[in-house]
């Protein structure tokens, strides 16, 4: 199907969206943008917007964080047209995650269109973000994957957290995974780890292509990171060579 097909079968308001997006702009991109400080933040943001469907921010990162940027990143958003996914792998019990998501400094239901959470917890954690997320006509991605060498979740894990996700399938709306994990359409894949000229970094994240993410194991959205803006990258050459690759293998795989 393709991704504007896949848009109208969603309930979920920000799945739908997300894809919506991904149609009109034409590019399955994440951009993961783990700089540390506000200037560099909005400024590779301007310059890669045009590029991408969503920015995938850990804003516990940015040394210099106050509420302005919030103001700035929600102009950016409003210019270019993207959604917001806070990778903040909430990973407490219900009450707790609760707190996380909507208090403290950042604030994060207030502008994160996306959050993301282990299921190790187990059900709690999802109906405590869901107390807030929801009526903000948020989504929840859950982990049932990671890219990292010797990663923990997988198998009877990964297949856990599947069957927890299709239990709140209101409000969440997909899986951080390296593969599509279910043969039906109702949730949304995203997958880290993507990279074209290096396999890994020293640190035991593993690299995989656009084309084996989307084509081969059926991926919707590429999450890319320091491929766009590690050092000496031309982020605007890049974020479009990164957004044409994951482009192609999606006109490929739905046979176009
Ligand atoms: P990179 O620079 O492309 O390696 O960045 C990858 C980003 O995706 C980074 O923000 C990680 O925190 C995030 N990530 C990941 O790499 N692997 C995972 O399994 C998950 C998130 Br979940």
């Amino acid at each position: 199907m393709t991704y504007s097909e896949r848009a109208t079968k969603f309930t979920n308001k920000v799945a739908r969206e997300l894809f919506e997006i991904v149609e009109r702009k034409k590019t399955n991109l994440a951009l993961a943008l783990d700089v540390t400080t506000k200037q560099e933040f909005l400024n590779i943001t301007d310059s890669v917007g045009p590029y991408i469907c969503c920015l995938k921010t850990h804003i516990d990162i940015l040394v210099d964080f106050d509420d302005e940027l919030i103001e700035q990143l929600k102009r950016l958003q409003a210019k270019h047209s993207f959604l917001i996914f806070e990778d903040r792998k909430f990973a407490d019990i219900g009450n707790t995650v609760k707190h996380q998501y909507s208090q403290g400094i950042y604030k994060i239901s207030e502008w994160a269109d996306i959050i993301d959470a282990h299921s190790l917890p187990g059900d709690g954690i999802v109906s405590g973000l869901k107390e807030v997320g929801l009526p903000l006509g948020r989504g929840l991605l859950l982990l049932a994957e990671m890219s990292s060498k010797g990663s923990l979740a997988t198998g009877s894990y990964t297949d856990a957290t599947v069957e927890m996700a299709q239990r709140h399938k209101d409000f969440v709306i997909g899986f951080i995974a390296g593969r599509k994990l279910l043969m039906n359409d109702d949730f949304v894949t995203m997958t880290p780890g993507v990279g074209l000229d290096v396999t890994k970094d020293g640190l035991g994240q593993q690299y995989r292509t656009p084309r084996d993410v989307i084509l081969e194991s059926g991926s919707d959205i590429i999450i890319v990171g320091r491929g766009i803006y590690g050092s000496g990258k031309d982020v605007i050459a890049e974020a479009r060579r990164y957004r044409d690759v994951g482009w192609n293998a999606y006109e490929e795989r739905i046979g176009k």
